[in-house]
């Protein structure tokens, strides 16, 4: 039987990328993913997502950004497709918000431009949006949407045209580390010299069975897309990205232009119910939707007070919303990379080559203290 340099269990955002550079560098690679593609199940599906350079205070996150946006470019020219669409990212909140102060901060260490805004300015440039008088704006020119599933079928083809073997539709049974990895399925055994585990927000009950208890968390994100009556004033050429932490108290929110359905903006809560991701549906989630309504109904005074569409991810959050992209802490050869916290999708084009270098013996070139597993460990290793 054929062994595979590197297995990639997931055909995620994440998943798939690490196998498309893998690919890239000539290794026989395997991606495996449990449900027939494409799939709306998980983390990944949609049509768009934000990017930004601008990360607040976590610098370890823009400068892969940087790489991030020039592998997206790449993977533009491969496959002849735009992924990117620069409509900017505005970031907002009360004058003491520090989200919003560290963002300022961010884009003036990194040299990105921007623009500083106060609510007059706002309302000029954006007039549906309804915001105190004190309120700080700062636009992050080099922010946009990602296409996200045609970025996804991107990684995916791009993988296959350089030879990777994708099989889809078949769920990892189990997986036997050592010096050689076995990953079993109901139809085949798989062996690997390493493997990469990109298991989105089934991470959370997999990983205990190799020994990985990190506290991973599945919430039931609920997308809600919303139609302007009258103008039409949501479009990418006329509104950007947009994300606000502190603005309505705990109401963490994030809006995309309209793109994805004609005329509907997407704005949306940036949290939800905890959930088990194979029981998703069943899950009450009226009072995301009660907060959302009220915060359209006061904020967004020209949408309609209810969402035309509405659709269900998945974030798998760790406590502190950082990143898990590390090797297991016993057999090196199975890389772990979990905990995406609904802002992994941007960085997916980097983090895939991160991993694939890690699968590969490699040493990759950012600060990877962030993103270790043991900072969960009470006893460190
Ligand atoms: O990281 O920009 C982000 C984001 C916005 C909504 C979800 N994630």
């Amino acid at each position: 039987r054929e062994i595979y340099d590197v297995i990639v269990v997931g055909a995620g955002i994440e998943g798939s990328s690490t196998a498309y550079h893998l690919a890239k560098a000539g290794k026989q690679t395997l991606l495996l993913e449990q449900f027939p593609l494409p799939h709306s199940r998980g983390s990944s599906h949609g049509q768009s997502r934000i990017t930004r350079k601008a990360y607040g205070a976590k610098d370890f996150y823009t400068r892969m950004m940087f790489e991030s946006y020039e592998l997206t470019t790449e993977l533009e020219k491969e496959c002849g497709k735009q992924l990117f669409i620069n409509c900017g990212t505005l970031v907002f909140g009360r004058p003491d918000d520090p989200f919003t102060s560290c963002t300022e901060e961010c884009l003036q260490r990194f040299g990105v431009p921007f623009d500083k805004m106060d609510s007059v300015e706002q309302r000029r440039r954006y007039p549906s949006m309804a915001f105190p008088d004190d309120f700080n704006f700062i636009l992050d020119k080099s922010g946009g949407v990602l296409r996200a599933d045609k970025m996804l079928q991107a990684f995916q083809a791009q993988f296959v045209r350089f030879g990777g073997v994708l099989r889809d539709g078949e769920p990892m049974v189990d997986l036997h580390p050592g010096d050689e990895v076995t990953v079993r399925t109901r139809e085949h055994v798989y062996r690997g010299r390493s493997v990469v585990l990109a298991l989105g927000p089934w991470a959370a009950t997999f990983l205990p069975s190799i020994g990985v208890n990190i506290p991973l968390e599945p919430l039931k994100i609920t997308v809600c897309y919303w139609k302007e009556s009258g103008s039409d004033t949501f479009c990418s050429s006329k509104f950007p990205t947009f994300i606000t932490e502190n603005a309505m108290g705990d109401g963490h929110i994030y809006g995309l232009p309209a793109e994805e359905y004609p005329g509907l903006v997407k704005i949306c809560l940036h949290t939800g119910p905890r959930i088990d991701p194979d029981k998703r549906d069943a899950v009450d989630n009226q009072w995301v939707m009660d907060k959302i309504k009220a915060i359209i109904a006061t904020h967004f005074p020209t949408l309609e007070r209810e969402p035309r569409v509405v659709e269900t991810c998945i974030y798998t959050n760790t406590p502190d919303y950082d990143f898990v992209l590390d090797h297991h802490p016993v057999w090196k050869n199975v890389v772990i990379a979990a905990g995406f916290s609904g802002h992994g999708f941007k960085l997916a084009p980097v983090v895939g080559k991160v991993l694939s270098q890690m699968a590969t013996g490699q040493k990759p070139s950012y600060d990877m203290s962030p993103f270790r597993i043991d900072r969960f460990f009470k006893n460190k290793l």
